[in-house]
């Protein structure tokens, strides 16, 4: 089966899975675009040379007859509601994060799934695919360095625009540091704090940036996270855990090793899009694979976007308090377990 794919937000990430389906990856095709601004999925079609039909709005995209599944890649605060719409029609949908900017929302997105029987939800924490990040988890889950006891983390960018706000270092930045570090350590996370260093002389007037972000975990783990947004060098993604017998790093991005003028350098790549690129790409070819099958999907979950939420949502309150807050999870629906075997959901 060829996987038909609608595209509901043809922005920056949007244009980005559009081209990697129709040039890099197999097994699917963009066959419908919708956005609120019907120039810029104009724009997207002819910038990327896609021919594919445009709906006014997501209710008409995910009903559809040429689309099988739906790539959510609108602004956050759009996801919920296109992502109930598409579990409705019982269409598999793939939603860039955050699946909801509330843990409420994400609540009543698992329940929406949970009441379908199948898991049709993707959540694009892409890290998870990345082949650093695996070795990372290998490592790990492996104790090559004996138990985890403390992870030092750094989520840098060159810089940010005027729209980019104190908040989003955390429900737009370090969601992926939330998502990435419960699912290398199996962990989940009971307090956090975030402290704010000297301010970057090239952030903006309204914006704190660097931020420093304390995670505690249930098994003990202090985790120091940094977002730096305007720090000039690059798009620099670090991670080290700290063991009882040594540490272990993220490895460092490919890059000629250059000597010349008595110096020694490396390239530091300077966006996401290229940083991730291979993790993006198998993400979104592992949700085709599974939506090609009709399989339940195994990729990052509605759990996964409502422990980032309700994390999120407790870094946020820390960000006001400046005090060390609780964050309380609720249990995990058996049907997000790993162990709920594809086979029970896809007898639905
Ligand atoms: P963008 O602003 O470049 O594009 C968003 C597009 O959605 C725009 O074309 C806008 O007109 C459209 N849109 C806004 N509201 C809409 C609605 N209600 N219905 C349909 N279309 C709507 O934003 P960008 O950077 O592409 O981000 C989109 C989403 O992807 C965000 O949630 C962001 O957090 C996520 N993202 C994830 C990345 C990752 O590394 N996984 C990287 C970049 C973005
Ligand atoms: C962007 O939305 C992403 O998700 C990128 O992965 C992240 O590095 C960047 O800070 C966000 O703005």
């Amino acid at each position: 089966m060829t996987v038909r794919i609608g595209v509901i937000g043809t922005g920056a990430i949007g244009k980005e899975h559009m081209n990697r389906v129709e040039q890099r990856l197999s097994g699917a095709k963009i066959t419908a675009v919708s956005d609120v601004n019907p120039a810029a999925a104009e724009e997207a079609l002819n910038e990327l040379g896609i021919e594919a039909n445009f709906y006014p709005d997501d209710q008409a995209l995910i009903d559809a007859e040429e689309v099988d599944a739906i790539f959510v890649t609108s602004i956050g605060p759009a996801h919920e509601a296109t992502v109930r719409k598409a579990i409705e029609a019982g269409k598999y949908v793939f939603c860039e994060k955050p699946l909801s900017v509330t843990a409420k929302g994400c609540k009543t997105i698992m329940q929406d799934e949970m009441e379908y029987g199948k898991r049709i939800v993707q959540v694009g924490f892409m890290r998870q695919f990345d082949k650093g990040y695996e070795q990372l988890k290998q490592a790990v889950d492996s104790k090559l360095v004996g138990e985890p006891l403390m992870i030092k983390c750094a989520h840098r960018a060159p810089e940010v625009d005027a729209a980019y706000t104190t908040d989003m270092a955390i429900t737009d930045t370090l969601i992926h540091e939330i998502n990435i570090l419960h699912w290398l350590l199996g962990d989940n996370y009971i307090s956090v704090q975030v402290l704010y260093p000297r301010k970057n002389k090239h952030a903006l007037p309204h914006l704190r940036d660097p931020q420093v972000i304390l995670l505690e975990t249930e098994s003990g783990v202090l985790i120091q996270a940094e977002v730096s947004v305007n720090i000039k060098y690059g798009y620099d993604i670090q991670c080290e855990v700290v063991g009882e017998e040594g540490i272990v790093s993220l490895p460092e991005t490919e890059s000629l090793n250059i000597r010349n003028n008595g110096k020694q350098s490396t390239d530091v790549l300077q966006d996401w899009k290229v940083r991730f690129q291979d993790a993006y790409d198998k993400e979104i070819q592992a949700f085709i694979n599974q939506v090609a099958k009709q399989e339940a999907l195994q990729g990052p979950s509605a759990w996964e976007g409502y422990v980032a939420a309700v994390t999120s949502d407790a870094c946020l309150k820390a960000q006001e308090s400046g005090q060390r807050e609780p964050i309380e999870l609720e249990s995990m629906p058996a049907f997000y377990s790993k162990e709920e075997t594809a086979e029970a959901q896809a007898l639905r």
